[in-house]
């Protein structure tokens, strides 16, 4: 495949030689957490301070109808004793957490272990007098505020479940899932700054909580202090609960499988899930990985740009860095705000070492120009992460040269809302990188390449299928909250004894491995499957391309043909000449097979508020079936699905 770059990137020696893991230590490692996954298990949850050590490892079942899921079954810990107390003797004065405030005038925060702990406890404690225990259910829906860790923490410490909603989510969203996991208490906060706009997150709540939520609690963070509608004997302010109570807080003790939090996440169908993840496993899985994907050693600043109202948020940049005593950095604001040079600017003002960021962020900084990123000192970083999506071997490209000189390598880690952490990614230090590529899974990881329609595994390289997971691991989701059916039908039922992924993958010639894309995403034109990423890749790769999706309509001949809607780059002209040079372009860069059939110029894509692209709505356009696009609201900005309907190319 030409979008299949072939060069790869070694790690230079002197990186290898100063990283946790290196080549050879990777292979015997692997082996090893293969040969005897509970030996190896056992030793790496050392990395976790239990209060009662378990004696029992792993205890799973992934056969469908009775899908079980235990790690370190009868130990006992607390989560948040694990990210802070922990941590006070030795580095009690070190900053667990720098805030960077949506503006860049307002001053940042330097927020040390021995603060953490302090208003960890206040938080735990006010928990606590609003009726909080053990097992309750709590909904955070907060701005990347320092709070939202606290919140999270302090749910951690009583044995309270937190479910953090999005910031950018609708008051129907939130009250689905107030209601989904019948929550006691809202955390939120007044107003959410962000990119120089302001959302009204306590009128949300409002709304969300209006007619059948008489009982909720509202616990609300001060943030912009401009005024709210406020909801008397139900609504406190944090900061006023705050001063009634006591900064010491007693962990409670939690049993390992105890859940930690719920966290929604859409499927291919229905209603939103909630997944459910455990403590003792999660955490151990969350900090191993942490430490070893971005090489972090103590001393690094580490800075994720997701939101904690996304798995990336909690595993890392909450649980993960704070358990190995990490200093981790939250950004309130967005890449674009004041300008695109902010991600550069905070990583030269905080001296980032490890920057961990999303394709899509990627793509759309890299379409502003390399001026952005040359004008700041990036002389600190040296390991760069991307998640969420298939990276374009362009952006990682333009990430490599652009933002790591050359120098950093570049982690492209696939993981999932349900598998806690990270399966499979490139470590920085053990593998030759190539552009695009999840290269290797991590350690404890079984991956098998399946034939989608008989489920018989593929062995060998240079092959292509759907990817299952063929064992446990200790951060995997254990149950869908409310409905351990649905848990077993989702991930357990298409392929017998493996949990599905749903995604596509490429195991190439040296048996690395690349992920093509949701299996649903895959489109079949004139009998050739291919993975629409990869026709969005080709295009991308163009110089007046800025961002591409592409997905399958009906076609009478070919079966399905290709849709693609485009956003060009800043100061581009649509024209009828592009059209064809972009399919010529297609055509060269993959082959005559996936040639464009129509291609919309889009001035916008509908992406999910954490920038994932909804292609169920794409599809129904391009099938000129747009009555009928389901729900909308999730989107960032709903109306560029009327600009796309309008122009739609498939009137027939
Ligand atoms: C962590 C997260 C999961 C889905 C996953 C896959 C896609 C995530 C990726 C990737 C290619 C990567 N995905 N990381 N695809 N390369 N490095 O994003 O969780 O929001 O649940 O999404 O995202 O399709 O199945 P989540």
């Amino acid at each position: 495949m030409p979008t299949m770059s072939s060069k790869t990137y070694p790690p230079s020696s002197e990186f290898s030689s100063g990283a946790h893991v290196d080549a050879g230590r990777y292979e015997e490692m692997y082996a090893a957490s293969l040969a005897d996954p509970e030996g190896f298990w056992a030793e790496q949850a050392k990395r976790i301070d239990w209060i009662k050590p378990f004696t029992r490892v792993k205890d799973v079942d992934f056969s469908f109808g009775n899908v079980s899921i235990k790690w370190f079954e009868d130990g006992t810990l607390n989560v948040s004793a694990n990210c802070i107390d922990r941590h006070l003797a030795t580095r009690g004065d070190q900053t667990a957490i720098i805030f960077e405030p949506d503006d860049p005038n307002e001053p940042a925060q330097h927020i040390t272990y021995k603060e953490l702990h302090a208003q960890v406890c206040k938080m735990a404690n006010v928990l606590k007098a609003l009726g909080v225990g053990k097992g309750d259910r709590v909904v955070l829906y907060l701005p990347m505020i320092p709070e939202a860790a606290y919140a999270m923490l302090a749910c951690t410490r009583i044995g309270a479940i937190h479910s953090i909603v999005f910031a950018g989510f609708s008051p129907d969203a939130l009250g689905a899932r107030v209601n989904g996991c019948d929550a006691k208490l809202v955390i939120t906060a007044d107003h959410a700054p962000r990119g120089g706009r302001i959302t009204k997150l306590k009128d949300n709540v409002n709304q969300a909580l209006l007619n059948d939520f008489d009982e909720v609690k509202c616990l609300v963070v001060k943030r912009t202090g401009d005024p709210i509608a406020w909801r008397n004997e139900l609504d406190f302010w944090w900061h006023e609960e705050a001063e009634k109570v006591s900064d010491d807080c007693p962990p409670e003790e939690m049993g390992a499988e105890d859940p930690l939090f719920i966290l929604y996440t859409s499927g291919s169908t229905g209603q939103p899930k909630g997944v459910v993840h455990t403590t003792g496993g999660y955490l151990t899985y969350a900090a191993m990985t942490h430490e070893i994907t971005f090489d972090y050693h103590d001393g690094d600043i580490y800075w994720c740009t997701a939101d904690v109202g996304w798995v990336t948020g909690h595993s890392y940049i909450v649980y993960g860095p704070l358990a190995n005593g990490a200093t981790t950095l939250m950004f309130e604001g967005v890449p674009t705000y004041p300008d695109a040079s902010r991600f550069w600017q905070v990583c030269e003002k905080h001296k980032v070492n490890q920057f961990y960021t999303a394709p899509t962020a990627l793509r759309a900084l890299m379409g502003q120009g390399n001026s952005f990123v040359e004008a700041c000192d990036l002389s600190s970083l040296k390991v760069l992460g991307t998640v969420g999506e298939p990276i374009n071997p362009e952006a990682w490209n333009w990430y490599n040269e652009v933002v790591g000189q050359g120098r950093c390598p570049i982690v492209d880690t696939w993981w999932q809302t349900e598998t806690g952490g990270h399966l499979m990614t490139p470590l920085p230090g053990a593998h030759a990188l190539k552009p695009g590529a999840a290269m290797k899974p991590f350690f404890g990881v079984k991956p098998v390449v399946l034939e989608p329609a008989s489920g018989e595994i593929i062995e060998g390289n240079g092959v292509e299928g759907v990817l299952c997971i063929a064992d446990s691991w200790p951060g995997q989701m254990r149950t869908v909250w409310g409905d351990h059916e649905r848990f077993m039908k989702t991930y357990f039922a298409d392929y017998k004894g493996y949990y599905f992924t749903g995604d596509g993958c490429r195991r190439d010639e040296d048996g690395d491995y690349w992920i093509t894309g949701r299996v649903d995403d895959v489109i079949n034109v004139s009998g050739h499957r291919m993975g629409t990423a990869e026709v969005e890749s080709a295009l991308v790769a163009h110089s007046k391309v800025s961002e591409a999706a592409v997905v399958g309509y009906p076609h009478a001949i070919k079966g399905q043909g290709i849709y693609c809607y485009v956003t060009l780059m800043a100061g581009e002209e649509p024209s009828d000449e592009l059209r064809q040079e972009l399919r010529t372009w297609v055509r060269q860069e993959i082959g005559p097979i996936a040639s464009p059939d129509l291609i919309q110029w889009a001035p916008g894509l509908p992406k999910t508020r954490s920038g994932k692209i909804m292609r169920r709505i794409l599809r129904k356009i391009a099938e000129n079936d747009y009555a009928t696009l389901g729900d909308t609201s999730t989107l960032a900005d709903p109306s560029v699905v009327d600009d796309l309907i309008e122009n739609r190319m498939n009137k027939a």
